[in-house]
This record gives structure tokens, C-alpha cells and sequence, in this order.
């Protein structure tokens, strides 16, 4: 008898223990469709288009140049943050359902909404779930010391080391009144939301649902490593899967791109919530590869990093990038056109969705501090209308005025070498789609396989500031024998086959 009580105990503890487990996987990784094929523009509102005339840039602004996005050949847009807050680039909101009255209303943004979706053109908003503005009310109402608001935040106690350094190596202690220490990540004036607390994350869950509703397709999520701080790692990836799981049940196919700005293997379980991640280490190689001349095992590295994803999640799609408005502009950085071009072929021929800074397209420069690689967009070389003029141009103005008033009508400009090749990767299954097999000729080039389906291209770029050639044996007993992109002189060399390859030029090879 007291054996069967214990059998029976030992199964009903084997039964609770599995249905947990299974439970546990649902909450892990929903399933979902891959959500590839997208090259996204972004925008940083402020610095685009000014419709009415003040100076400042605006959702109507982003309208009415939707035909502007549209002659990229991108297919979607991603928007710095657009909701009220005292700053100028958004990131301490004050309220996460309402629009910035500098850059609109509600109808405004729902009219964008409308517009992109009939150009076709997806709409992936900023979500800032980390830190609010200390001017938030639920900030102000927890300075106050009603309770309720005061638990949405951190609180130190009496073992707090005041001294501490947040996730980013800053003083993260903060106080109003010499008594009461909140914690904020990356600056006193956006204090930390306390994800331990159920209600914040259901409010955070709510906005979410809010935007969705209103019709957008996507979110970029701001900071998203430093939910829960450094030793809670575990604990920012599960928030993020239950966040994931959520917005998913609302819209299956909304698109979730992070930023996780730290090593690959750290950047990986993330993939278990988010479609995408930033890849901001490959940005870098990218970078230096084109500006050192070394493309040093730039393809079996990004298969490694690939690999390191995949073990993570089978259908990660990667988010490749050269610079973003919290990086020196790449112009700036490699310093010609033909250098830019360079760097823009490889990015745009890796696998996953490309992410396009604005202003990047024409060869806008700009430096830290961050006001100035975020500089109004140039339009006109010199002004006319919808300039915005929020702040001083610094790095392109006088001598170095890049606009797309000039390189519209110069078919060899950055801004029309951008388009072709974006309407050229969106035309192609393969550019699209495919994955990447590495093909690492030698150092003087940066090259790389996509595969779909059987289907090949071999990406050859110049990363020299001379002539190359390759063989062209090396290439077609790997059975690539036609260019379908890019050009090449057939030159003999000591009696071999050759193609020659331009400086910054590139070809792209088709095994069919
Ligand atoms: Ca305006
Ligand atoms: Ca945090």
C-alpha cells in the first residue's frame, strides 16, 4: 500500500514537472515566420523633412517624402522615438501613447500608417521599455512617494553601494532629494522601470498593444540588454520572450529588432524573442576591412557569428548596418565616395534585413558628440523647402555639401549606386534569402558566398585602393563562370585567365 502512495506521488510529481517543462518551451520559443527580405530605412524625424515651416521635422514631413523612400527601393522604415519628451532626440519619454507636438498628432502618424502601407513600405517604431523621463508622471508621481509609482522604479536600500557603475560603466545611483537613490543606466534624468513589478510590465505590454493597434508592423528596441542589469541576464531574455510571445499573439508577423550591443554569444539567446538583432561588431570589421585595405577572414568570421546564432535559434535573421545615430557617420569614417560604395556592397549582399542610416545614402558626415551625426538631412546643396534647421549644420555645409538635389541627377553619385543595388538585392530570391557560405579568396578582397535553393552568387569586392585580379580558373571550378552584377576587364597575366577588378569596384558571379 505504501509503495503505490509512492508511485503515486513520484507520477503526479513527473506529470506537474513535465507539463511545466512544456509550458516553459511555449514561453521560450513561440513559433513564428521568418522575417527576412526587408531593407529598412531610418529616420530620425527630427532631421528629415519639415512640412509646416518651423525648422523641425515631422511625421507629415516623412509622407509626403514617402516617394523620396520609395526611389530607394527600401521596403520599410524605422522611426527614432516620436513621442513627447523634453529632449531632442526622444529617448526620455514623458508619455508612450501620445505623439511629439514638434513632430505632429495622432492623425498625422496614422496618416503616415496609411500612406506607407499603400507604398508598400513597413512602419517599425522605437520602443523605449528601459528608462522613462524623469519629467514621466509616473516618475513624478514617485517623487512624490505614492507608492504605487514609486515600486515602477529602483529604489536602493540599506545594502545599496551607492558607488555602483550601471550596465554602461556610469554613476547609476541617482537622487532629487539627498535621501531617496533611484537607479538610472545611462543617465540621471531617465530613471530605470523596475521589470520585477507585474504592472510595469503589463503597461509596457499595453503600449505595445496600443501602437500595434494603431497599425504599425514593427518595434526597434531601445537598450534592450539592460532590462534587469548585468547578473540578471537570464531574466532580460525571458522578459523579452514573454514580451515576444505577447506581441506575437497580437500580430504574428510584427518584426522585433534589438539592440544588443555586446559580444555575439551574448547577442544570441536573444534571438529566441526578437527576429533580429543589431549587428553592431560586424558594422566595425565591415569598416575596417574597406578602410585598412585587410579583409582578413571577414567571411569565415561572420559564419562563425552565424553559427553562434543558429545554435541559439534556427531562423535568426541577422540585422547587418554600418552606422547608426549613436556611431561616427561611415563618410566620415572612410572618407570617399568610392570607399562608401565599397562598404555598402558588403553590407547590402549579406544575409538578413540591411538597415540604412539616413543621410547615409548621399555621404553625410558627421562626428560625436551625437547632435552632429544626426545632422538635418541635405535636400539642397545650399536650402528650399522642407529643410529642417533645428540645429546648425556643421559636417555638411561650404566645401563638403552632399544633397539629393545634386546626386538625383548624377547617375554616378552614392545616392543612385544605393538604389540600384537595393532594387537589385529585393529583385534577387537569392540576395534576398540566401545564406551565406564562406569563399574567402584572399585578403585583398572581400568575398562570400549566398545560397539558396542551389542557387549561388559569389560577391567579390575591391577592397584596394588598386587594380586586383583573380583568376578566373579559381571561379569557375567553383562554377561561377557569369557576372550578373558589378564589372571586370578580362586581362591575361603569365598566360592565365583573369578577371581585373577596379578599386572599391566589385563583381557579383551566378553559378546558373
Ligand atoms: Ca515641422
Ligand atoms: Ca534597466
Amino acid at each position: 500500500m505504501k509503495r503505490r502512495i509512492w508511485l503515486f506521488i513520484l507520477t503526479l510529481i513527473t506529470l506537474i514537472f513535465s507539463v511545466g517543462c512544456f509550458f516553459d518551451k511555449e514561453q521560450t520559443i513561440a513559433p513564428r515566420k521568418k522575417q527576412d527580405g526587408l531593407v529598412v530605412y531610418q529616420i530620425f524625424v527630427r532631421s528629415f523633412y519639415d512640412s509646416d515651416g518651423d525648422g523641425i521635422g515631422d511625421l507629415n514631413g516623412v509622407t509626403k517624402k514617402l516617394d523620396y523612400i520609395k526611389s530607394l527601393g527600401v521596403n520599410a522604415i524605422w522611426l527614432n522615438p516620436i513621442y513627447p519628451s523634453p529632449s531632442y532626440h526622444g529617448y526620455d519619454v514623458t508619455d508612450y501613447k501620445d505623439i511629439n507636438k514638434e513632430f505632429g498628432t495622432m492623425q498625422d502618424f496614422e496618416n503616415l500608417i496609411n500612406k506607407a502601407h499603400e507604398n508598400g513600405i513597413k512602419v517599425i517604431l522605437d520602443f523605449v521599455p528601459n528608462h522613462t523621463s524623469s519629467k514621466h508622471p509616473w516618475f513624478e508621481k514617485a517623487l512624490k512617494g505614492d507608492r504605487k509609482y514609486k515600486n515602477y522604479y529602483i529604489w536602493s536600500n540599506k545594502d545599496t553601494n551607492l558607488k555602483e557603475l550601471s550596465g554602461i560603466g556610469q554613476k547609476a545611483w541617482h537622487t532629487k532629494d539627498g535621501q531617496n537613490y533611484y537607479y538610472a543606466t545611462f543617465w540621471s534624468e531617465m530613471p530605470d522601470l523596475n521589470y520585477d513589478n507585474k504592472k510595469v510590465r503589463k503597461e509596457i505590454k499595453e503600449i505595445a498593444k496600443f501602437w500595434l493597434d494603431k497599425g504599425i508592423d514593427g518595434f526597434r528596441i531601445d537598450a534592450a540588454l539592460h532590462v534587469y542589469e548585468g547578473k540578471r541576464y537570464k531574466d532580460t531574455v525571458a522578459w523579452w520572450q514573454e514580451f515576444a510571445n505577447y506581441v506575437r499573439s497580437i500580430k504574428n508577423d510584427v518584426y522585433i529588432v534589438g539592440e544588443v550591443w555586446d559580444s555575439e554569444g551574448k547577442i544570441a539567446p536573444f534571438f529566441t524573442a526578437f527576429d533580429s538583432c543589431f549587428n553592431f561588431n560586424l558594422a566595425e570589421k565591415i569598416i575596417e576591412a574597406v578602410n585598412t585595405g585587410f579583409s582578413t577572414k571577414l567571411s569565415p568570421r561572420i559564419k562563425n557569428c552565424y553559427d553562434t546564432y543558429k545554435a541559439e535559434y534556427k531562423d535568426y535573421v541577422d540585422a547587418p548596418f554600418l552606422t547608426n545615430h549613436d556611431i561616427d557617420r561611415v563618410m566620415s569614417r572612410l572618407d570617399s565616395v568610392e570607399k562608401n560604395k565599397a562598404a555598402a556592397v558588403i553590407y547590402l549582399s549579406l544575409p538578413g534585413n540591411p538597415f540604412i542610416y539616413y543621410g547615409e545614402e548621399i555621404g553625410m558626415k558627421g562626428y560625436k558628440p551625437d547632435e552632429e551625426i544626426r545632422e538635418p538631412f541635405k535636400w539642397y546643396r545650399v536650402s528650399g523647402e522642407g529643410q529642417t534647421k533645428w540645429e546648425m549644420i556643421k559636417h555638411n555645409v561650404g566645401e563638403y555639401s552632399p544633397s539629393v538635389e545634386e546626386q538625383d541627377k548624377d547617375e554616378n553619385s552614392l545616392l543612385n549606386f544605393y538604389r540600384d543595388f537595393i532594387k537589385f538585392r529585393l529583385n534577387d530570391e537569392v540576395m534576398k534569402h540566401g545564406d551565406i557560405v564562406p569563399f574567402d579568396i584572399n585578403p585583398l578582397v572581400a568575398s562570400f558566398i549566398r545560397e539558396y535553393n542551389g542557387e549561388k552568387r559569389l560577391i567579390i569586392v575591391n577592397i584596394r585602393e588598386e587594380n586586383i585580379t583573380i583568376d578566373k580558373d579559381l571561379l569557375s571550378k567553383n562554377g561561377f563562370e557569369k557576372i550578373i552584377k558589378g564589372k571586370a576587364e578580362d586581362v591575361v597575366e603569365n598566360g592565365i585567365q583573369k578577371y581585373q577588378i577596379k578599386p572599391y569596384e566589385y563583381i557579383i558571379l551566378s553559378n546558373k
